[in-house]
Parts: structure tokens; C-alpha cells; sequence
């Protein structure tokens, strides 16, 4: 009788762990099944809802002041090439936002990413054809700048869409660097251009744009484009490859 019951609990055990056989443990996931969709859609879902990354912290403690000043268009005493440095002098360059330093947002994407506006180098690159398009920079906590200059270069090509009117502009304040988000925030106007031609409709031209006055100091900068630009029929893309900011970093 006792070793008929023996016999019936190794047959029925030999059922229940058929895979593992009853001499090992079952496989983890038998004991804590768990819904195979369920991460993999988590994780999607965060993705499709957008990413909005923050920027790293500076290396060394806060606070510090960076001066920036401006000696010639495409130069690297600029606050963003220093921020590819990631905010040390005497550091090698790399894509700022690439690296984390800052992060770099665009309205919207049609040809290339944000992350052109940063890259020192210039190329083919423009939001959609949607009006008050916008390029933004989060500079990162505890950072902040008070700009003097800024330098923007336009695409590279034949008939760029030089840029007419826009605004450059500054915030402390987003819930994120959602593009939605950002498109929400509340902007205190910089520097405002209005039918200003002094940017040639030729491709790669970088131009150089003084600030009025004394700004306050902002941690989000970002340049709307609210009016047509220079092309041979002017349209609302957004084709600034390339920007650098003058001025003081507090970081
Ligand atoms: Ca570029």
C-alpha cells in the first residue's frame, strides 16, 4: 500500500512539471505567470506618448558663471559649443545634445532631427510647413543664461527659406520637454525680428543678431518662427541648421 502511494505521487508530480521533471524546480515563469504583452506594451506606450529626456547634471558643483562672448559667426566661444564640452573649458567637444548635456526640441520633423541645431555642422534640415514653428534648447537644472548675441545658420542648399520674423525667447517653467509641453509653456519674449532681411537667402549664411537691452535669465531658450520666411515663395518651414547663444551661463 505504501509503495503504491509513492508510485501515485511521483506519477502525478510528473504531470505538473512535465518540462522540468520533478527532480528540478519549475521554470520561474510558472510560478509568477506573467501576462506576456503586458512590458512590451508598457514600454511602447511610454515611448509613443514621447520621450522627454532632462539634461544632465554639470560636472563640477554649481553655481558658476560662464561668460560667452561672441568674436565671429560659427566661432566656439559659445554657450552650447561649452555645453558640448559638458560645461568644462577645458573639455573635448561632442554633440551636446547627443551626449545628454542639453536638449534639443523641434515643433515638428520633417526632414533631419533637433539634433542638427547643435551639431556644428550644417545640413539639409526643417520642421514641417506649419506656422509658428519652433526650434528649443533645455540648458538644464540649475543652469540659466543671460544672452547678449546669438548666431543662427540656415540650412545648406539653394533657396534655404532664410528666417524674416520670429522671436527668440526664454522660459524657466515646462512640465517637460514634451513638444506638447513646450508648446505650452509660457515665453517671455528675448528678441523680436519683424520682416528682418539682413539674412541672406543663400544657402549655409550664418548671421549674427544682437540683443536690445538686458534679458532675464532663462534655462529653456527657444526660437519661434510667427511669420513667413525668405523664400523664393515664402512658406512657414523652419530651416535653421544651426544656433549658438552669447552671453552669461549661470550653471
Ligand atoms: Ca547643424
Amino acid at each position: 500500500m505504501k509503495r503504491l502511494a509513492i508510485f501515485a505521487l511521483v506519477f502525478l508530480s510528473a504531470l505538473r512539471f512535465p518540462q522540468s521533471g520533478f527532480a528540478e524546480s519549475p521554470p520561474e515563469s510558472f510560478l509568477h505567470p506573467r501576462p506576456a504583452a503586458a512590458f512590451p506594451f508598457a514600454f511602447w506606450k511610454a515611448d509613443a506618448a514621447g520621450a522627454t529626456p532632462t539634461p544632465s547634471a554639470s560636472p563640477s558643483a554649481s553655481p558658476n558663471t560662464f561668460v560667452a562672448t561672441y568674436s565671429s559667426d560659427g566661432d566656439t566661444n559659445g554657450i552650447l559649443t561649452f555645453a558640448g564640452k559638458n560645461f568644462d573649458a577645458g573639455g573635448s567637444w561632442t554633440n551636446p545634445h547627443t551626449a545628454g548635456y542639453v536638449v534639443a526640441v523641434r515643433s515638428s520633423d520633417e526632414t533631419g532631427t533637433a539634433t542638427h541645431i547643435v551639431n556644428h555642422a550644417v545640413e539639409n534640415t526643417h520642421t514641417s510647413n506649419v506656422a509658428n514653428s519652433w526650434i528649443a534648447i533645455d540648458l538644464g537644472s540649475p543652469r540659466s543664461a543671460v544672452l547678449d548675441k546669438y548666431s543662427i545658420r540656415i540650412r545648406s542648399g539653394a533657396d534655404p527659406r532664410a528666417i524674416r520674423n520670429w522671436k527668440l525667447q526664454g522660459t524657466n517653467s515646462t512640465a517637460s520637454n514634451s513638444i506638447s509641453h513646450l508648446a505650452a509653456a509660457t515665453w517671455t519674449d528675448i528678441d523680436v525680428r519683424v520682416a528682418d532681411t539682413t539674412m541672406a537667402n543663400t544657402g549655409s549664411t550664418w548671421v549674427t543678431y544682437t540683443i536690445t537691452g538686458t534679458p532675464g535669465g532663462y534655462r529653456w531658450i527657444r526660437i519661434l518662427q510667427n511669420g513667413l520666411n525668405g523664400g523664393a515663395v515664402p512658406d512657414n518651414y523652419f530651416t535653421v541648421s544651426e544656433i549658438e547663444l552669447y552671453g552669461t551661463l549661470s550653471y
